[in-house]
Formats: C-alpha cells, structure tokens, sequence
C-alpha cells in the first residue's frame, strides 16, 4: 500500500474517501493525532484505543451530552455509571438474548423473506436501499413492537437523529433539522408509551415501562431516550455490516465458495466483515485528567476519538491485517461476539454493545437465507463501489446481479433459519 501522509485531517476529503490508506500511517507516525478545527484527538492503535475504552475512571462518555442526549431526548445507556447503568442495562440484555432473541430471529426471517420476495424474479436487488436499510428499520420496529405500516417515516426521523449523532461538523441548518427529527419522533412515541403503561406486551417499550430502577419506574424521558437509542444503535450499523459482508464475499470468491459450501462459515465471515470494515469506526471519550500516549499528552477535558477501523488493522493485534480471512487463526469467531472480542467493533469495556448477540443474529438470518436464493450473485455492470461515512462508514449503495427465481422460495421452518435449526 501507498505511505499515505500521516498529517493529513480526517476531516479531509481524501481522508473521506478512503480512510483504510491512512491507518498504518497514522498508526506509526501521528497514533495521537490533533484536530485543531474541532479541538479533538484521533488514536488509531489497538493497544491506546483498548485502554481508553477500559478505564473508566479516565475516559468518560461526558462527550454524549452534546453528542446524543439532544436527539436522544434524555440520557442513554453509554451516558449511565454505577448502579442506575448496570440495572439498566441488564433490562436492555434481557431482551435481546435467550428467549427474546428466539422469538426476534423469527421475526426477522420473516422480515427478510418480505422484504427479499419481489426481487426474486427481477434477478437484481440494490442491497443498501432496496433491502439493508427497510430490512433494519422493520426489525427494530418489531423488537419495539411499533407499527410498521409508519416504517418509512420512522426510518426518515431515524436519519436526521444518526446524522446528529454521527456527525463531525454540522451546519446550524442541518442542526435544526436534526432537532425537528427528534423532536417529532418524541412526540410520536410519548403517546406509545403512555398506552403501554396500562397495557403493557412481551415488546421492548413494554419491557422499559414496566421495569423499575430503586422501586421507582423510568419516567417518559428516560424510556423515549432508551427507545431512540436502541433504534439508532439496532438501524444505523445494520446494512452497512450486511452490504460489506456481500461485497467482501464477491470480491473473495474463493471465500464465498466456502462459505456457500459451509454456512456454519458465516458467523466467521460476519465477524472477519466487522473486523475489516467496522460500520463503526469511531468512538468518542471525554480525558478526564492528562494521559501519556506514545509520548503524546493529551489533556484533562479533551475529546478523544477512538479510530475503531485503524485499530482492528493494527499488526500488533492481527497478523496480516489490511488481509481479509474468514479463516484467519486469530480471528476466535466464537470470541467475537462478546466481550472477549479481539477486534474493537462493538467497542469493549463497560460500555460495549449490547446488541452484539442480535446484530449476529440479524446479519446471520438475513445472509444465510440470501446465499443460497442469490445464485451467480455479482456487482451490477458499470457500478462504481462508494463508501461514505466518517462516524458510521458503509456503502452507498450496492447493486447486485444474480439468477432471478421464483417468489416464495423462502423457507420459514425453524430447521431452516440459522441459529433456530439446533
Ligand atoms: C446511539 C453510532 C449508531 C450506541 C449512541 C449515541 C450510543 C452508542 C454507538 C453505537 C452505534 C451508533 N454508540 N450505539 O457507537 O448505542
């Protein structure tokens, strides 16, 4: 690979373009490396990214008061310390993991079949737009138990509070629009919840609702920021996982015919995908006192930015890095979905996602039902591949070309959705 120049801004359009070129040498020129214009440190080594993500005390998610809680309508999970953080996000792991996770990987078949069915016969599906995206916001609909008939207008308030989130710079008009997402989503679902109060289901809202922290229940404020959180978390990073995963497997045929062969492979694939090219890639943290990096200092009360897609290329922590494997020794898929990950894309320490064990689910349900019905699958003729995305990084779009079928060739028998068969 060409020595990209380590002084370059993120902020910077080449660095937009392709962020990989500039990992390794950030890594070993600049692993502390300063953004006057936002007043930020960017740490792109496995080893500086880990630490800050496990201590605590040091390294605060101060930065999602500005960052989130305006979109967010209130705090949300990352914000929590202590006892108010672990009650709470025990309630959040219950309902994606054992039983909820079951009866969610259902849904989510049955989602993918609807979804996937009017492609079939057309023998072309862009994966992004036409499939990825409404796949994510329809699952996370039926994991909140809303309606999804209001999916499109959930998935356009949905944007306005990922780009909040996810953005770096943003202009005060772009700003506004934001808010007004928000601010519409919350006055759509304080109705919801007033309702599941006094008639609470087996949903998540329901779940929010009826649970209480120190004897008293979570007031509206602090369930609609727990709803808007799990909505971004659970839609923003899914089709961009879903989309890289087809497109690192098209690009690696040999991969692909394994993988084809052995769909036990796919969790392996899935996690060598997170690993590669991270939806998330960064993370941000408030220094709390000065800290040495490699010789750096960066001081009390600066943000830092941890540089998830550099450190899962760091050869410190994988050999052969910018190399994509599904079989790679020191990959440890079955590792990669909890806290024992060696690959940073669901971050680590206290905070790490809650969602892993479903975001699996998902990316597993979905590619495994798609494989076998995408025969011949290939990039559209004449596409030119684009990556957008700073914060949250995948494809724009992903036009594919396979074997049109007729509807209706999706299974829906437990023994035919991964993770249900055993
Ligand atoms: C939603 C970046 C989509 C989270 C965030 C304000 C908090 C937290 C994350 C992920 C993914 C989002 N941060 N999920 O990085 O809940």
């Amino acid at each position: 690979m060409h020595m990209a120049n380590p002084y370059v801004s993120v902020l910077s359009e080449d660095f937009a373009a392709d962020p990989y070129r500039y990992f390794a040498p950030l890594r070993e020129r600049s692993p502390v490396h300063y953004e006057p214009a936002i007043d930020s440190y960017f740490l792109s080594r496995h080893e500086d990214v880990k630490r800050v993500l496990t201590d605590h005390a040091t390294f605060t998610t101060e930065t999602l008061q500005v960052r989130a809680e305006p979109v967010m309508r209130g705090p949300v999970l990352a914000q929590m310390t202590g006892a108010e953080h672990t009650a709470k996000r025990k309630i959040v792991v219950r309902s994606f993991t054992g039983q909820a996770l079951r009866d969610q990987t259902r849904a989510i078949h049955a989602n993918a079949a609807e979804l996937i069915g009017p492609f079939l016969p057309r023998g072309r599906v862009d994966l992004v737009n036409d499939f990825g995206r409404p796949l994510a916001v329809h699952v996370t609909l039926d994991v909140l138990g809303l309606d999804k008939k209001d999916w499109q207008q959930v998935a356009a308030w949905h944007s306005g509070v990922a780009e909040f989130i996810t953005s770096i710079v943003l202009t005060p008009e772009r700003r506004r629009h934001c808010l007004e997402c928000a601010e519409q989503l919350e006055a759509y679902l304080v109705p919801v919840i007033e309702h599941r109060r006094r008639h609470p289901g087996e949903d998540l809202i329901s779940r929010l609702c009826t649970a209480e922290f120190d004897g008293v229940a979570m007031s509206n404020r602090d369930v609609t920021a727990l709803i808007i959180n799990v909505l971004a978390a659970a839609t923003e990073p899914a089709d961009k996982t879903l989309a890289l995963l087809f497109k690192h497997l098209i690009d690696h045929p040999d991969q692909m015919a394994r993988v084809r062969q052995d769909p036990t492979l796919l969790p392996a694939a899935i996690a060598e995908t997170l690993r590669y090219t991270p939806p998330v890639q960064l993370i941000p943290r408030q220094a709390e006192q000065d800290t040495v990096f490699a010789g750096t200092t960066v001081p009390a009360g600066a943000t830092v930015f941890c540089m998830i897609g550099a450190a899962n290329r760091d050869p410190d922590a994988f050999t052969a890095p910018d190399t994509f494997d599904i079989h790679r020794p020191d990959l440890g898929t079955a590792r990669s979905f909890t806290a024992a990950a060696q690959h940073l894309s669901f971050g680590t320490g206290l905070h790490q996602c809650v969602g892993a064990a479903f975001a699996r689910a998902e990316i597993e349900t979905a590619a495994g039902m798609l494989l076998p019905l995408l025969d011949r699958v290939r990039h559209s003729p004449g596409f030119r591949y684009r990556e957008t995305g700073l914060y949250t990084r995948g494809p724009a779009a992903l036009p594919l070309d396979f074997t049109p079928v007729h509807e209706g060739a999706t299974g829906h028998r437990d023994d035919e959705i991964p993770g249900l068969a055993e």
